[in-house]
């Protein structure tokens, strides 16, 4: 293992971001450890959607005046950068969604409905985020296939030996999360991806949780498509990618019909247009995909092993704080195979009612079921609380998530 770098200093980068100086409730100061929902933008992405629309914007693709020319050569400058930061082949192999959610329902529709037939099995974990599930349901409604799940094991981590029982020769996709969004868990892929492909299986990768916090390479994954969203990285709401090979997009059919996404229409029927339009029907969120373009350059700047490394730290004194805290049960693995997500149940108080006590502290944290309710079920818990973080976050801000525990244990009268 390399030395962790303990130079890194998120004070250079937080000045960037002028939410993270707010002050909750007029004089508490913002503790921001929800990164795994959504992140903050710096001023640079802001500025990016300022100057974009100030000075620059016009709708895409169908102009022939120079205005659309500029905004047409930002927006596809945006596809590009994205094609860099994951090392996609082409350019066309990315395209651009509203988000996550999207991008997985426009394979269930555009893959799904044509390949999958009755009896065919799709196989997912029990840790997937609901995205990741109930699209595949969905197709299952309509198509009647099967669906599998590889199951977890105690420690947080999948039942990887099962793998091979759980991929069969019906097989057609494997669906699994890169992170998952709960446990913090990062999930090896390119076993699970070899796995699928020696029996026939596509691989759909959910990297929400894994693009934004390391470098991913989709072609030393392996992966037949990816799926992930700019809002978890700095970028703007609204805006995501899915990353397919350009052989299965080819032969995919396009989700939403309308304009941009057709070569030629008469009354009794259309031809589709050619990568990435095909998939991109109607006016895109073009200010958002300049925006991600910006956020990448912003992340780049930095470096995302610089990124994993601090959150590594984080999450390692996040596991130490929580342990001197007492009567926290950490939810997932060690510290060595997970990312900036800390879950965690405070013995006696619920979920919801420990956010918001930290909340009286500034510490803004997510309580629930995170959209995991399977999950849950597994952990045999119906909630758990949990702090995310980003490169941003300080061991200060970790030390602060520890107090505002003690004080919620006070205030209800836990004791340990
Ligand atoms: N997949 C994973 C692993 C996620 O964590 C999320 C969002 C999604 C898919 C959906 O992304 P979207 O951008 O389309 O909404 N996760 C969370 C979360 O953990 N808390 O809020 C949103």
């Amino acid at each position: 293992m390399p030395e962790p770098d303990t130079s890194f200093d998120p004070h250079r980068y937080r000045s960037d971001f002028p939410i993270l100086g707010t002050q909750v409730r007029g004089n508490t100061p913002l503790v921001y450890l929800d990164n795994a929902a959504s992140t903050q933008r710096p001023r640079q992405v802001i500025q990016s959607l300022v100057d974009m629309y100030e000075n620059k914007y016009a709708n895409v693709h169908r102009g022939v005046h120079w205005l659309s020319d500029q905004s047409t050569e930002l927006y596809e400058e945006a596809r590009g950068n994205v094609q860099a930061f994951i090392h996609a082949a082409q350019r066309h192999e990315v395209i651009f969604t509203s988000g996550t959610t999207s991008a997985i329902n426009l394979v269930a529709h555009g893959w799904g409905d044509r390949y999958i037939h009755e009896g065919d099995e799709i196989l997912l974990t029990v840790m997937e985020h609901h995205s990741n599930i109930v699209p595949w349901q969905q197709l299952a409604q309509r198509r009647g296939c099967v669906i599998q799940y590889v199951p977890l094991a105690d420690d947080g981590r999948l039942e990887l030996d099962r793998l091979n029982q759980l991929i069969t020769d019906k097989t057609r996709l494997v669906a699994v999360t890169a992170v998952s969004n709960v446990l913090g868990t990062i999930n090896p892929l390119e076993r699970i991806i070899e796995a699928s492909h020696a029996a026939g299986a596509l691989v759909l990768i959910d990297a929400a949780q894994s693009v934004p916090h390391g470098a991913v390479n989709v072609q030393h994954w392996g992966a037949d498509f990816v799926a992930f969203s700019g809002h978890k990285m700095l970028g703007p709401t609204g805006i995501g990618v899915l990353y397919g090979r350009e052989q299965l997009l080819d032969q995919m059919d396009p989700f939403l019909g309308g304009g941009s996404m057709i070569r030629r229409v008469k009354l009794d029927g259309f031809e589709s247009a050619e990568l990435p339009a095909k998939f991109e029907a109607g006016t895109p969120p073009i200010v958002s995909a300049i925006g991600l373009g910006a956020a990448i350059d912003y992340l780049q700047q930095i470096g995302m092993s610089a990124i994993r490394q601090h959150e590594q730290r984080l999450v390692q004194h996040a596991h130490e704080v929580l342990e001197r805290v007492g009567g926290v049960k950490i939810l997932g693995p060690g510290v060595e195979s997970k990312t900036g997500i800390v879950s965690f149940v405070v013995e006696g108080v619920h979920g919801h009612d420990v956010a918001q006590l930290c909340d009286r502290h500034g510490v803004a944290i997510r309580a629930g079921h995170h959209c995991a309710m399977p999950l849950h079920k597994r952990l045999g818990i119906t909630a758990s609380s949990r702090a995310s973080f980003y490169f941003y976050n300080t061991m200060e801000e970790v030390d602060l998530l520890g107090e505002a525990l003690v004080d919620a244990k006070r205030v209800m009268r836990v004791k340990t």
